[in-house]
């Protein structure tokens, strides 16, 4: 081959492989380029073998000259294309993985507390602000602390009207899930000296089919007082005092006789409502002697009340549901109703 033919071959090698690289659409493309333009076996690499046929040594410099620059042209041309097709890969990359934050801060999809939690919450300030301190305890307890501190000794005929639950462990009968809050009061009792003023807020357990009115699993507030001279005339206030400070000024309660173990006198709470009816909320009375003696306390010198009520109904009148089993479906669609 003549110089000049193999100066125009490797011109002509090296405009195709330019322009198919500026055309090329994947790195694969630039590649079989590559193989049949500047590698050894391509068409650059056999003219650059054809060299040393040549005869002289000014031939073979211009020759080379010219060969050297086609293939830097190349590698050029393919580099650049490569960094083009890497660019774009990267764009059409983001642009699939791309978030809009802004859609998201535009619904902002904030969860609430359950309505029995809310209105234990509510309950527990408005006993703070009225002096009082909260205190919780065990729902699995012992037989002690949920009747014969109580006043309820083993023979005792309202031991069967709470329904009781009892746990396999230990002696049969002797450990059991609190069918009340009270528990937590005689606990307190023990552990510290009065004076005392606490509510107790948890949840309690029964041996109750449910029905519109009554589950298995509800929750109680109790509240406890003791100290040097609290009469029944405290009780009333306190009772008072906390229906104002929670229904509002214009409700007003009233005590009824009644009866519990643990207390003596004892008596039923209702509250009134605007309208002038009257809501049944829950029990109270003076603490019995029998349960000071229980933790160690001498009635003599001692007096207290004792007070609770159910929270889950409360929840139910607030916010009038009809059912109190609706409430513990656990359906999102219900719950979302009272944010
Ligand atoms: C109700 C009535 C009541 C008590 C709870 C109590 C606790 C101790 C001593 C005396 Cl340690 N009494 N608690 C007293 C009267 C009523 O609850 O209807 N609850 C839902």
């Amino acid at each position: 081959m003549s110089v000049d033919a193999l100066i125009e071959a490797a011109a002509s090698a090296r405009d195709e492989a330019t322009a198919a690289a500026s055309a090329a659409t994947s790195l694969e493309e630039l590649r079989a380029i590559e193989a049949r333009t500047t590698a050894k076996k391509g068409a650059l690499g056999v003219l650059k073998a054809g060299l040393g046929k040549l005869e002289a040594a000014d031939d073979k410099r211009v020759a080379g000259q010219a060969l050297n620059e086609a293939v830097a042209t190349v590698t050029a041309a393919i580099g650049a294309r490569e960094r083009e097709l890497a660019g774009a890969a990267r764009e059409l990359q983001l642009a699939a993985e791309r978030i809009d934050l802004t859609e998201i801060a535009a619904r902002p999809r904030r969860g609430h507390t359950h309505i029995v939690t809310q209105a234990w919450e509510r309950l527990e300030d408005v006993f703070v602000g009225l002096g009082f301190q909260v205190a919780e305890g065990p729902e699995v307890e012992s037989d002690w602390y949920n009747f014969e501190a109580l006043n309820m000794p083993e023979s005792h005929p309202a031991r069967g009207d709470w329904d009781t639950l009892f746990v396999e462990h230990g002696e049969p009968g002797t450990v059991l899930l609190r069918t009340h809050t009270s528990p937590v009061q005689i606990r307190v009792m023990e552990q510290q000296p009065p004076p005392i003023y606490m509510v107790m807020p948890g949840r309690v357990f029964r041996r109750d089919t449910p029905d519109a009115t009554h589950m298995p699993v509800f929750h109680q507030i109790e509240g406890l007082v003791v100290d040097r001279g609290i009469t029944m005339a405290d009780l009333a206030g306190t009772i008072e005092a906390f229906t104002k400070a929670f229904f509002g000024s214009d409700f007003t309660s009233r005590l009824r006789p009644s009866y519990f173990p643990f207390t003596e006198p004892s008596a039923e709470f209702d509250i009134r409502t605007p309208t002038g009816a009257w809501l049944e909320l829950g029990g109270c009375g003076m603490v019995h002697p029998n349960v000071f003696r229980a933790v160690g306390l001498d009635p003599e010198e001692w007096s207290g009340f004792a007070f609770g009520f159910g929270i889950d109904r409360m929840a139910k009148e607030r916010h009038g549901v009809g059912d109190l089993r609706e409430m513990f479906t656990g359906d999102i669609r219900f719950s979302e109703q009272f944010s």
